[in-house]
């Protein structure tokens, strides 16, 4: 280090800046910077560059105080325990600011309370914020992380900065999104930028004691958007979705705003390339909800042969309909994968494995007794009898059926250019061409294994009547079917009856391509709660159909709820699948399921519900009383 420099901050007196140089910073960066400063008052300020050494000091820190230890079997690689009550995100306690409610949130019919956002009036957050941020970086080092959502500089990207005082933070925005100084030079002519504040809300003295040196304030944790003015505030967690501000706040909720705003699409989607024997190469567009499989069909391994899938993103893709030549194009605005560990392993999805053997943070894991990670789900690739350090501290040997190695929503973070089929244009500027969107759930009873949307409309309809069984990545315990429509129930940032509008609405332009729509489920049970379709590297046989529908092959028959493939039209050579179970319309199920998506989506949009979505209801309760 040469010499410190300081910050001078109104009332606050001299910071020292331990790295980077505050003075060339645009102007428009100070400004806000030297607010936060104020408000947070840190004890220094450090300013990111995105280096190697950067990330070495910050790692070798984080060793030193106990929040990371290394994994010695792997190069590069740590492993992090949280405190149990921070383990994923918190969608009760994630707010949507906006002067009028009804931007943030639809006008839900009386009593039905609105779950489709969260709306605050800017009075009563600001009771929430100066109850929380004043002083919360007390004897703390602020750090200042400028970054990009896509690749820098391309006409599609956008630029955010974060501020945070949790330095796992720093070293997992690095992995997954495009940390550099030269961000600064994009912002110089007062480009503006997504603004991110983000604190673990434990200033120094901690009032309460700190559980396995993850600092968190569960009780006060709160994570709010100002999608008018472009900014977050998030409090209280270290975790997921919560911090990494680039990722669902800003990604999904700011820019899904952003691109209401503008014309395109911010969705909660993998992009994935496949190529057919022939040599023919498409791109596809998925949304499930958290944890239901974007990161397992993003890089998925095909059971058959002559078909290669390369990965372009596994979580969020960013979308807009070219003016001229009306492709719809998709970049991934990520760098990083932030994956769900348990279930991972070299038969599901061998190449997340081997992303994720360098430069890569595990979060809640367990570790073997060697130095390598551990999580349920690599039972078959670990040696019997190994010893196991549980997420929770607990030592067990392999093969105790009483003892769980990671929580659920145990994560992997790791660079997406470390992945095996990484897509040589994943980080092309214009994106790639989409053409297929495919939507899915977790439904154990009813759904066919896919469905084909009769037209633009109908799809949407489709997305919009998603609904999924729910899973560990949020706070939600029990499991029950839950809507989640378009997969985007968390991560909305403005009225969702004008976002299904928007969809609605790109039908209108005879210039765009339209994509075709899909409904997929990989996770239909028979009477024994045993799947009924394989799923995984086996769910390249359904792209693969889904592909020739979209070369307009004459293979699908249509149905009450849309277009099916014809008997035999499907790829299952080498399967003992059980078609009629898996494809079957069981007509009370069906009846009784449009009844409540009905009820469901106007109780929660009420008159912002498009017409259009309940003209496709009817047509669709017309047709299940033919059936
Ligand atoms: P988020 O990162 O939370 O958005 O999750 P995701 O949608 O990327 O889900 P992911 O691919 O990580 O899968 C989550 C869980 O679903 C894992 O436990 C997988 O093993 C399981 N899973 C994924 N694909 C399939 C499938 O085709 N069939 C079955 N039965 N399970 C699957
Ligand atoms: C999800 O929950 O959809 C995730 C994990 O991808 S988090 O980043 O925590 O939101
Ligand atoms: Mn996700």
């Amino acid at each position: 280090f040469s010499e410190v420099h300081y910050i001078t901050i109104e009332k606050l007196g001299n910071v020292p800046v331990t790295k980077g140089d505050f003075q060339s910073l645009p102007s428009h960066v100070q400004t806000w910077l030297a607010q936060m400063i104020q408000l947070c008052t840190p004890h220094a300020v450090h300013i990111c560059d995105g280096s190697v050494e950067e990330a070495e000091m910050v790692t070798k820190m984080l060793v030193e105080g106990g929040q990371l230890a290394p994994l010695p079997k792997y190069e590069n690689c740590y492993i992090c325990r949280t405190d149990p009550r921070d383990v994923a995100r918190v969608e009760s306690k994630t707010f949507l600011i906006t002067k009028d409610k009804h931007e943030s949130v639809p006008h839900s019919r009386d009593g039905a309370s609105c779950v489709l956002g969260l709306w605050k009036s800017s009075d009563e957050i600001k009771k929430d914020i100066d109850d929380r941020f004043p002083g919360c970086m007390r004897g703390r080092t602020l750090y200042v992380i400028p970054y990009s959502m896509g690749p820098i500089g391309s006409s599609l990207s956008k630029i955010g900065v974060e501020i945070t005082d949790s330095a796992y933070v720093v070293l997992s925005m690095r992995v997954m999104t495009r940390v550099s100084s030269d961000i600064w030079k994009h912002l110089r002519n007062g480009e503006e930028f997504v603004r991110c504040l983000h604190s673990l809300g434990v200033p120094l003295p901690a009032a309460q004691p700190i559980v396995n040196n993850w600092p968190c304030n569960p009780e006060k944790t709160i994570i709010v958007h100002f999608p008018d003015s472009r900014k977050v505030m998030s409090f209280g967690s270290g975790y997921g979705g919560n911090s990494l501000l680039g990722k669902k706040c800003f990604a999904l909720r700011i820019a899904g705003r952003i691109a209401y705003d503008e014309g395109w699409l911010a969705e909660h989607m993998l992009i994935m390339s496949v190529t057919n024997p022939q040599g023919e190469e498409k791109f596809i567009a998925a949304a499930f909800p958290s944890a239901c499989g974007k990161t397992n069909l993003a890089m998925l391994t095909p059971t058959i042969p002559g078909y290669t899938v390369r990965c372009v993103g596994d979580d969020i893709a960013w979308m807009r309909f070219d003016k001229e030549t009306g492709e719809l194009r998709a970049i991934n605005p990520e760098a990083g994968f932030f994956g769900v560990a348990p279930g991972t392993n070299m038969k599901t999805n061998p190449n997340a494995i081997l992303t994720c053997l360098q430069n890569s943070i595990f979060t809640n894991v367990g570790e073997t007794a060697d130095g390598g990670f551990y999580w349920e789900g690599l039972e078959e690739e670990t040696p019997a009898g190994t010893e196991i350090t549980g997420w929770t501290g607990e030592k067990y040997k392999l093969g105790d059926k009483t003892k769980k190695s990671s929580h659920p929503n145990a994560r992997f973070c790791c660079p997406a250019r470390q992945c095996p089929i990484i897509h040589d244009k994943w980080e092309n500027p214009a994106g790639v061409p989409i053409s297929a969107i495919i939507f899915g759930g977790r439904r154990p009873e009813g759904v066919p294994l896919v469905v084909e949307a009769f037209n633009w409309a109908h799809g949407v309809f489709l997305a919009a009547q998603l609904k999924s069984e729910s899973t560990a990545a949020a706070e939600h315990t029990a499991k029950q079917i839950m809507h989640d429509p378009f997969a985007m129930r968390p991560f909305v940032g403005y009225n969702f009856g004008k976002y299904i509008q928007h969809w609605l609405n790109f039908e209108k332009n005879p210039n765009n391509k339209l994509p075709k729509i899909f409904h997929v489920n990989w996770f239909r049970v028979d009477e024994n709660n045993k799947f009924l379709w394989p799923g995984y590297g086996d769910n390249i046989r359904v792209l693969d159909w889904i592909i020739r529908r979209v070369n307009n092959e004459d293979i699908a028959e249509p149905s009450a709820v849309g277009l099916l493939p014809k008997k035999g039209s499907l790829n299952l050579q080498g399967l003992n699948i059980n078609w009629d179970k898996l494809m079957a319309l069981p007509k009370d199920y069906w009846i009784g399921d449009v009844d409540e998506t009905l009820q469901w989506l106007d109780g929660q949009l009420g008159d912002d519900l498009p017409q259009a979505i309940r003209e496709e209801i009817q047509k669709q309760k017309e047709r299940l009383s033919k059936l």
